[in-house]
């Protein structure tokens, strides 16, 4: 099958109809929905499916043992009202890739193997990268089966629903052995290739981030009686911390961000009880990124303290600096440019899987030109030739990885 009928298949599952954003968030019904999709084109492609013990989904060209195995592909979750091509672009390239090496009579002299990662984004969970963080043993499971959706059902609760064991989450060694290297190719979240006028980029490396979630406890009490010197207001302490992480990231050179709030109870006339806040940081190297988070949560304890609130910090998730290996860079570099297919080397503020495997095996990312730069988003857009021009330069990648 080709790209665009593989695209066109999977792009109505998780859709939201009023906000034209994706709500694919692991192990609901959207999720099974996208993971009967990845079975059923596998198995289409005539590859053996195969699901992890952390629930991550593998497709194999070949059989693992002998050789260690090529792997590509990407996750199919999304953030709230995602876009429709952060993660899937790199399933569905996979698929598609494969696909056009088999029409060209390619035979691979080490397996492929195609993979959708678990909850990528930590949307439902709050830790981002959870499948290929237990895959290779940078989550404890037990902490893992113990974490909380907003509706408080666990994450082996989850699991259990839909039909999978929590009892077996943790490192697979067995499974990374089977690993020689790795290739995902992904959406660019930024326009850095539209600026160059490229349309396949190849990644250096990813900047450290994390998330930390900020829990500000008060008093709650009516809005239309308390005195304000009386009140322990949560509020005021969060606007202050939402302020201080704009300041320290212009100030450093880093980037913050406060997507995530909670208030509760959430009555328009009561001064709340507790806010929730779940602070992004991002920098160019780690001692930045510590300086951010510290400025951040000094102003929130000295707020918190101001107004007579209790403050806690709890971090949900952190990856240092990633620089991708430098040979396989190179040599990714080497035979696109070889092929007629000359990419840039760009460097990233954005999470991946590949990411966190890189810490075990070889790994690299392919980015394909996002005009707009918009992501996480439902403007969140490639354009049909620059997924094409991902294809192909993919299959030019694993011809060359796996033909030998
Ligand atoms: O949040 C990230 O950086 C990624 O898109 N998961
Ligand atoms: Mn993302
Ligand atoms: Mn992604």
């Amino acid at each position: 099958m080709s790209f665009a009928e593989l695209w066109a298949e999977l792009l109505p599952l998780g859709r939201d109809e009023r906000t034209g954003g994706y709500r694919r968030y692991s192990w609901t019904d959207a999720d099974a929905a996208c993971r009967a999709w990845f079975a059923r084109t596998a198995t289409g492609l005539g590859l053996r499916t195969d699901c992890d013990r952390n629930g991550n989904l593998w497709a194999w060209w070949g059989w693992p043992g002998e050789h260690a195995a090529i792997m590509t592909g990407s996750h199919l979750d999304s953030v709230p009202d995602g876009g429709a091509y952060d993660g899937p672009l790199g399933v569905v390239s996979a698929f598609a890739a494969i696909g056009r090496l088999r029409d060209d009579g390619f035979r691979p002299a080490r397996p492929i193997a195609v993979a959708a990662f678990t909850e990528e984004e930590g949307a439902r969970f709050g830790v981002a990268c959870l499948g290929s963080r237990l895959l290779t043993g940078a989550v404890d499971p037990a902490t893992a089966r113990q974490l909380r959706d907003r509706d408080e059902v666990s994450l082996a609760a989850a699991m259990r629903g839909a039909g999978r064991d929590p009892g077996l989450l943790g490192r697979d060694d067995d499974l990374l052995a089977n690993l020689g290297a790795c290739v995902e190719l992904h959406i660019e979240q930024g326009s850095m290739l539209a600026d160059l006028d490229a349309a396949v980029g190849v990644a250096d490396g990813i900047w450290p981030h994390g998330r930390w979630r900020l829990d500000f406890t008060g008093r709650p009490d009516h809005a239309g009686t308390t005195r304000l010197p009386d009140r322990r207001d949560p509020m005021l302490p969060f606007a202050a911390t939402v302020l201080a992480a704009r300041a320290a990231a212009e100030e450093r050179g880093a980037l913050a961000t406060v997507g995530k709030v909670a208030a509760e109870p959430g009555a328009a006339n009561a001064i709340s009880a507790t806010v929730h806040a779940w602070l992004d940081a991002r920098a160019p190297d780690d001692a930045t990124l510590a300086g951010v988070v510290g400025d951040v949560w000094t102003t929130a304890q000295q707020q918190a303290a101001r107004h007579g609130v209790q403050v806690a910090r709890t971090q949900e998730s952190v990856t240092p600096a990633v620089t991708f290996d430098s040979r396989l860079r190179d040599r990714v570099v080497a035979v696109l440019g070889a092929a007629g297919r000359p990419a840039p080397v760009l460097a990233t503020g954005a999470g991946h899987d590949a990411g966190v495997l890189a810490g075990r095996i070889p790994a690299t990312m392919l980015f394909v030109r996002n005009p707009t730069g918009v992501s996480h988003a439902p403007a969140e857009h490639a354009e049909p030739a620059d997924c094409e021009a991902g294809v192909a330069a993919l299959a030019t990648v694993l011809a060359d990885l796996a033909g030998q």
